[in-house]
């Protein structure tokens, strides 16, 4: 029964795309991933947001972005870590220069224990792991959008697009708590944990 309900999910979901904002040579991407939505239908689900050109948060994982561009990326982190199975997800993939920046420091993998969530594209090649915050971390959101007040790292990432497209992207983290082995629920719905980069 659930196994039918998440299907009919997955195909009745077909959440907004959001542009990304324009900024010199390509687009500036903001993200940002929260612990639990704390909205109906599933206030106790881990989703991404994003934030539009007019600094607006929206529940949506359809990001558009243009063709032959650099995209700039920055995700802010309000999930503490669960960690990752697979240390392949622990390193940073097709960003430019092959890093990424946590909270300012330039990297190029995380301690697996660490990671949050991913941003991957397979598809492109990308994959960059999320550092969560401490659990004992003081000021933890549980409502979405959070404030940068909120407890939370900062991850900032560029990438290259390449022709236009549909390009899906996921998170690679069995961030899914309560679920089977963490994968179920937010983890196969587009709008929480993957969802499409619509290039343009
Ligand atoms: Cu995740």
């Amino acid at each position: 029964m659930l196994v039918a309900l998440y299907v009919v999910d997955f195909l009745a979901a077909t959440p907004s795309t959001v542009k990304a904002a324009e900024a010199p040579g390509g687009a500036r991407l903001t993200l940002q991933t929260v612990a639990s939505y704390g909205h109906s239908p599933h206030p106790d689900w881990v989703s991404y947001l994003v934030k539009d050109g007019g600094g607006k948060w929206h529940h949506t994982t359809v990001f558009q972005v243009p063709a032959h561009s650099l995209v700039h990326v920055t995700i802010y982190q309000y999930d503490t870590a669960t960690g990752l199975r697979n240390p392949f997800w622990s390193q940073v993939r097709g960003t430019v220069g092959g890093t990424m920046a946590v909270d300012g420091r330039t990297m190029n993998a995380l301690n697996p224990d660490l990671a949050s969530h991913t941003f991957a594209i397979p598809d492109m090649g990308i994959s960059v792991p999320l550092k969560g915050v401490a659990d004992d971390a003081k000021n933890q959101c549980s409502v979405a959008p959070c404030p940068l007040s909120m407890a939370h790292t900062t991850i900032t990432f560029t990438f290259r697009t390449g022709k236009k497209g549909k390009y899906r992207w996921q998170c690679f983290v069995p961030c899914a708590a309560s679920f089977i082995f963490g994968n179920g629920g937010p983890m196969q719905s587009p709008g929480w944990m993957d969802g499409y980069l619509v290039v343009v």
